[in-house]
C-alpha cells in the first residue's frame, strides 16, 4: 500500500559476534519471504569519508581522535537519504558502534560521542548480539585493525551495555553463543515484527 514504510533495523555487537553473517542471512531471509529489502553497513568504506576511515582502522594512517570520531559520524550522514528511502534497512553497525568504541578511549564520555549522530533516522529496532570475551575468545585471534585487542573490547562491552540502559531506543539482545541458524531464526522473527510494526509508524529522530 502506498505510503508505508520499511523499517531500519540494525545489528550491533562486539567484534566477532557474527553481526554480518547474521546481516547477509536475514537480508535473503526476508527477499524470500517478499520484503523489499538492502544490507547496509557502517563503515562504508567506498566513500571518499569511508576511505578515510579505512586507511586509519588500517593503521596506514593517523587521526586525531576526536576527528575520526567525527568522520564515522559524517559517513553516517552522507547516507540518510539512502536510510529515508522507504526499502526496509538491514543495518550493520551503527550510531551505537561510533559511541561505544571512542568512549572506550581515554578522555572520551559516553555523552560527548553520541552528540554528532543525534537526529540520524532512528532504527525501529536495534539486535545486539550478545558474546562474552571468552566466547569471542574461542572464535579465534582478532584481526589486525585498530581497536582487535581483548582489553579494548571488554571496554567497548561496558559502554554498549550502558547504551543499552536508554530505554528510547528499541533494544532487543540476543544470545549470540547460539548456532548461527538459532540466532537466525530469532533475528528473523524479531525483524518481521519490527516490520509490521514500523510501516503504520513515523521514522524516529535518534537520541532527541
Ligand atoms: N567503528 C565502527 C567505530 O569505531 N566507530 C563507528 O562509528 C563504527 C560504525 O570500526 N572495530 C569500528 C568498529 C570496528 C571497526 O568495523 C570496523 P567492521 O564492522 O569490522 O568493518
Amino acid at each position: 500500500m502506498a505510503g508505508k514504510r520499511g523499517a531500519l533495523i540494525v545489528l550491533e555487537g562486539v567484534d566477532k559476534a557474527g553481526k554480518t553473517t547474521q546481516c547477509k542471512k536475514l537480508v535473503q531471509a526476508l527477499q524470500q519471504s517478499g520484503q523489499s529489502v538492502e544490507m547496509m553497513r557502517f563503515p562504508d568504506r567506498t566513500t571518499i569519508i569511508g576511505q578515510l576511515i579505512n586507511a586509519y582502522l588500517e593503521k596506514k594512517s593517523d587521526l586525531e581522535d576526536h576527528v575520526v570520531h567525527l568522520l564515522f559520524s559524517a559517513n553516517r550522514w552522507e547516507m540518510v537519504k539512502k536510510l529515508e528511502q522507504g526499502t526496509t534497512l538491514v543495518v550493520d553497525r551503527y550510531a551505537f558502534s561510533g559511541a561505544a568504541f571512542t568512549s572506550a578511549k581515554p578522555g572520551f564520555c559516553l555523552d560527548w560521542c553520541k552528540k554528532p549522530d543525534v537526529g540520524l533516522p532512528k532504527p525501529d529496532l536495534v539486535m545486539f548480539l550478545q558474546l562474552s570475551p571468552a566466547q569471542a575468545a574461542l572464535r579465534g585471534q582478532f584481526g589486525e585493525e585498530r581497536y582487535e585487542t581483548d582489553d579494548f573490547q571488554r571496554t567497548v562491552q561496558q559502554k554498549f551495555d550502558q547504551l543499552m540502559k536508554d530505554p528510547s531506543v528499541n533494544w532487543q539482545e540476543i544470545d549470540a553463543s547460539q548456532s548461527i541458524e538459532d540466532v537466525h531464526r530469532e533475528i528473523t522473527t524479531h525483524s518481521l515484527n519490527t516490520i509490521n510494526i514500523a510501516q503504520d509508524l513515523p521514522l524516529g529522530e535518534l537520541w532527541k
